[in-house]
């Protein structure tokens, strides 16, 4: 209980620990020449693209490494007023679920698709924690093109984790609760008996990326944590880290934490898809939401799907194993050779490496210690390749340089630790400030880690950087690993709480950039494909504004005979057809947000006037020297007054560049 108290202090604890003997003087961690090695000249591009999660701002971060730099910001979870993500009425229907319109979440992992176990830089996955969902980014426009939420499951955290063909991504709930197909009205303290754990095994079309939840495993009610899939022998096999194994449903920081070990979960998914294939699992009725953004449209779609297939521990008897890893494990990472797997206890003094070959051995010899609500237990000993012993305190994460090396971040002794995979002792640690959770070197969970950098993202940062009030910021820090000693570079603050982040060299990214959108293959409904094409139309109380802008106005930018109660959509397309040209559009009194229109791009921002009067309208993006005369006037009338709605630019008749243009009659 003592270790488990120090836990629960972690964050003060390390804290006053540090700063009672606190490495003299951080300036001395860093050496003469790492200014030299994180500067990038002005108008050169960083080596690598550092995604970032953004935690509780649900969103993506992109940074420059080894700079540092904040490149932007990706919105995935969160609506996002700067660009109309979740505002707009094209991407509304990305945040939609089976509970509405959710317009947050807390976004902890990110994968970046793989080829051959390589990071081959065409998507980026994210969960969300909270309302479970994956979302899919496509990283040659930066934009979050899918989300799909995951029926069964609470606290997607053991999430997005792939294959390393990326055939599936899977999932693991955090909590465990009732299938949805059960009533899942009984009294929380039935736990055990109603609340089940499932995986989710989401397939990965491998030319579009569309995902597709091919199939769940119902597994026993524990929480899984975290997850990575095995490669090369291993690559058949999916790892999990298991906590509250003792199925504690109150004051888990107590009652969790009884049993001296926890589990990994050692699932053979090739097995699973084969037994779906051949028809096993029962369908589940639910529901959960599919997203879809459409390049063409520029619009998104959200689609409810009533059924997924589910397999029962009876079905996966042959395909899925529970190893002992000591007290509450929470990373669960696979080296780059697919052999070890390293568990990190977060209350356990040592760090386990099992090793696959000996997994498969003692299947294949039958030694298990019983079993755990029907799932096998392999014997402890018998998976073990060995422990790292006295790596620091407080195991959470692993990540690996390909030379035969792990890093594991150790959150109460915050510090980083290297060791060698094989011989398992200790080779260097160096402090971070303060209390590091994840780590990332680029590649670094893949088969063929890029190395060079180590990134450790922290959750305290006293002292470190200029006070911003009672939360300061969040923060990461930049190593480097090339040589025997990990060498502390940088600081630099990020967004939100950082959790996991993936990086890859620039180039396997930025040589696929869309650049703009090819206005001709704009197929929105409502695109407006030049000037000429201009108009206002309306409908009942609903009014259409086929609006384009370019620069320096929109047209039309003079509109009368909107009412009080009228519903105005501003379609606006952007007819730019050249890089980095986006316009914004905002008008007064909008209760959502700006529009921000890529080039070729068409977005509709939904008007509701409350009174009558005259609104101003204008373009939100710095676009041209003439940028701050980009805009318009909109008149509202009151309700049931017949002002004629007419539209125009430049006041002009019949001039194809703006005519003045009768909707409906005067
Ligand atoms: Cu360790 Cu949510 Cu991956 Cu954060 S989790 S640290
Ligand atoms: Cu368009 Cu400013």
């Amino acid at each position: 209980m003592k270790s488990l108290k120090l836990f629960g202090l972690s964050a003060i604890a390390a804290i006053t620990v540090l700063t009672g003997c606190k490495p003299k003087g951080t300036e001395n961690a860093v050496s003469g020449d790492a200014a030299e090695k994180v500067y990038v000249a002005p108008g050169k591009y960083d080596e690598f693209y550092n995604f970032v999660s953004g935690g509780f701002n649900g969103q993506v971060n992109v940074y420059g490494l080894p700079s540092g730099r904040l490149l932007k910001v990706l919105p995935v979870f969160a609506q996002n007023p700067e660009n109309g993500y979740g505002y707009s009425e094209e991407t509304k229907p990305m945040l939609q679920t089976s509970h509405g319109f959710i317009p947050w979440d807390d976004q902890h992992h990110l994968s970046l698709s793989q080829t051959n176990g390589e990071v081959d830089g065409r998507w980026l996955f994210a969960n969300a924690n909270n309302t479970p969902r994956v979302a899919r980014l496509d990283l040659k426009t930066f934009k979050t093109v899918e989300i799909l939420e995951l029926p069964n499951s609470a606290g997607n955290h053991s999430s997005p984790f792939l294959t390393e063909n990326t055939e599936y991504v899977v999932a693991g709930t955090r909590f465990a609760v009732p299938t949805d197909d059960k009533n899942g009205d009984v009294p929380i303290n039935t736990m055990k008996e109603n609340f089940k754990g499932v995986l989710s095994f989401i397939g990965i079309n491998k030319d579009s990326g569309d995902m597709d939840l091919s199939f769940q495993i119902e597994a026993p009610g524990i929480n899984f944590d975290l997850s990575h899939a095995g490669k090369g022998k291993s690559t058949d096999w999916f790892f999990f880290s298991c906590y509250n194994s003792e199925k504690a449903n109150t004051l888990l920081e107590v009652n969790a934490s009884q049993n001296d070990k926890d589990f990994i979960m050692a699932v053979n998914w090739k097995k699973a898809a084969e037994l779906v294939k051949a028809g096993k699992g029962r369908k589940v009725q639910t529901e959960y939401a599919h997203n879809k953004f459409d390049e063409k449209t520029h619009t998104a779609t959200s689609t409810m799907k009533k059924e997924v297939t589910v397999l029962s521990v009876e079905d996966m008897k042959e395909a899925m194993y529970l190893i002992p890893c000591p007290k509450s494990p929470h990373g669960c990472d696979v080296d780059p050779t697919g052999e070890y797997i390293i568990g990190s206890g977060k209350l356990a003094a040592l760090i386990p490496v099992f090793s696959f070959d000996k997994i498969q051995k003692a299947i294949a010899d039958k030694a298990f210690s019983g079993d755990y609500d029907g799932v096998t237990v392999i014997k402890y000993e018998a998976a073990l390749h060995g422990e790292v012993q006295k790596p620091g305190l407080g195991p959470l994460h692993t990540e690996f340089d390909g030379k035969g090396n792990a890093y594991t971040s150790m959150f109460v002794s915050s510090e980083v630790v290297k060791w060698n995979i094989k011989d398992l002792k200790v080779l260097d640690r160096q402090p971070t400030f303060y209390s590091v959770g994840h780590l990332m070197i680029p590649g670094g969970d893949s088969k063929k880690p890029f190395g060079k950098y180590l990134v450790a993202y922290n959750k305290i940062t006293k002292d470190r950087y200029l006070p911003t009030g009672p939360e300061l910021a969040q923060s990461a820090q930049l190593y480097d690993i090339s040589g025997d000693k990990m060498k502390l570079l940088l600081d630099f603050p990020t967004f939100g709480e950082p959790h996991y982040a993936q990086a890859c060299p620039g180039d396997l990214i930025s040589k696929n950039q869309v650049k703009f959108f090819k206005i001709a293959e704009n197929q929105h409904p409502y695109a407006t494909k030049g000037e000429a094409e201009s108009k206002v139309v309306r409908e009942g109380n609903k009014v259409h504004v086929y609006m384009t802008s370019i620069r320096s106005h929109f047209a039309p930018d003079n509109i009368e005979g909107i009412r009080v109660g009228d519903e105005v959509y501003f379609h606006v397309t952007n007819l730019e057809q050249d890089w980095d040209v986006p316009h914004g559009f905002a008008i007064k009194g909008a209760q959502n947000a700006e529009l921000l229109i890529m080039p070729g791009e068409t977005c509709t921002l939904l008007w509701k006037p409350l009174k009558a009067g005259m609104y101003p309208m204008y373009c939100t993006d710095f676009c041209s020297a003439l940028h701050q005369e980009m805009q318009g006037y909109v008149r509202v009338s009151p309700a049931g007054r017949s002002t004629p709605l007419i539209y125009s630019l430049n006041n002009k008749k019949d001039n194809a560049q703006g005519p003045v243009k009768q909707g409906e009659t005067k």
